[in-house]
């Protein structure tokens, strides 16, 4: 029997391209996309789509019965700089959603869990450069304070009730399909529409706030990765520490540059900045790499590339 997958939140940034890779790996009716509103026009044509929000059991069970659901994506979150504005929103968005998905395991409706977690799981008592698996976790932001808690929450089920749940920690992330809303880290990507545009983008980081990021095909890579390992390569069950590349804003447009020479970028920090600063500058992902392989490939000239190459189509 193929299996059947759920995603929620299959309309946002990582959503979207995790929903056209599972469905070309598996099957497009094998998986179900849902979201609490509409998105991208052709992704909804592309196979079953249900509104459906995360944080409500009883819709969220009828589609998990409907679809015999095996697995579910967890990807419906509020990110950092929003939940700053909106705390219990992002508090009830962010834990009950994963609440629903865990007991839905626990109570053996579905089979195997994927929830991301983040770096914002730190905080700043945290060593900054190279950033352990375990080290330091005091996070300051209400996102992180939310992510570290589903982390214990994550390893909680899957000691007490066996629920087979696997998480990593993304670092910014950076595509072309579908934009980030939200996020600190968002200017990572505003960046390359506005230098095509524009030709010159005002950075709402100062030009030395270096921060872990990644490309999405590697995110996409990675959670793959770890959904389809064996179960006892999985040892850490709260969430393992994933990381590609780390650079400063100023870093990031001196490479655009060598692509559009006449860029030009100002900074204009905002209140985005002081979640940037309690977070890593680079990430120790050691663990992952021994326990399930992990190994990324895109640095930043060929995330560069990829963006400026793809964005200008
Ligand atoms: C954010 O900036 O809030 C996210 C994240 C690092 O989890 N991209």
């Amino acid at each position: 029997m193929p299996k059947s997958i759920l995603i929620l939140g299959a309309c946002g940034q990582i959503g979207t391209e995790l929903t056209y890779t599972l469905r070309e790996r598996y099957g497009n009716n094998q998986v179900i996309a849902s979201d609490i509103r509409e998105g991208d026009k052709d992704l909804m044509a592309s196979g079953p789509f249900e509104l459906l929000d995360a944080t409500n059991y009883g819709t969220l069970e009828d589609v998990v019965m409907h679809y015999e659901i095996d697995e579910v994506y967890l990807m419906a979150a509020m990110l950092s700089a929003t939940a700053e504005k909106f705390p219990m929103r992002a508090w009830n968005l962010n834990m009950n959603s994963l609440f629903n998905v865990l007991n839905l395991a626990k109570d053996k409706k579905i089979s195997k869990v994927f929830w991301p977690s983040s770096i914002a799981v730190f905080g700043p008592n945290t060593p900054k450069e190279h950033t352990a698996q375990n080290t330091i976790m005091e996070p300051s932001t209400v996102y992180g304070i939310s992510k570290q808690t589903g982390e214990r929450w994550c390893e909680y089920y899957f000691n007490k009730y066996g629920v087979d749940v696997r998480s990593v920690r993304y670092p910014g992330l950076i595509s072309y399909k579908t934009l980030p809303g939200g996020g600190t880290t968002d200017y990572a990507v505003e960046i390359y529409h506005k230098a095509l545009t524009d030709k010159e983008y005002t950075c709402f980081l100062g030009e030395d706030t270096k921060l872990p990021m990644m490309f999405m095909d590697d995110a996409i890579r990675a959670t793959i990765m770890i959904m389809e390992s064996d179960p006892e390569k999985i040892k850490v069950r709260s969430s393992y520490n994933l990381a590609a590349m780390s650079f400063t804003p100023k870093e990031m447009a001196e490479n655009i540059k060598k692509n559009i020479p006449e860029f030009k970028m100002s900074y204009a920090p905002d209140s985005r900045q002081q979640i940037a600063d309690s977070w890593p500058s680079s990430i120790d992902d050691s663990v992952a790499q021994k326990d399930w392989g992990w190994k990324p490939e895109f640095n930043l000239e060929r995330t560069s590339q990829e963006m400026l190459d793809n964005l200008s189509k």
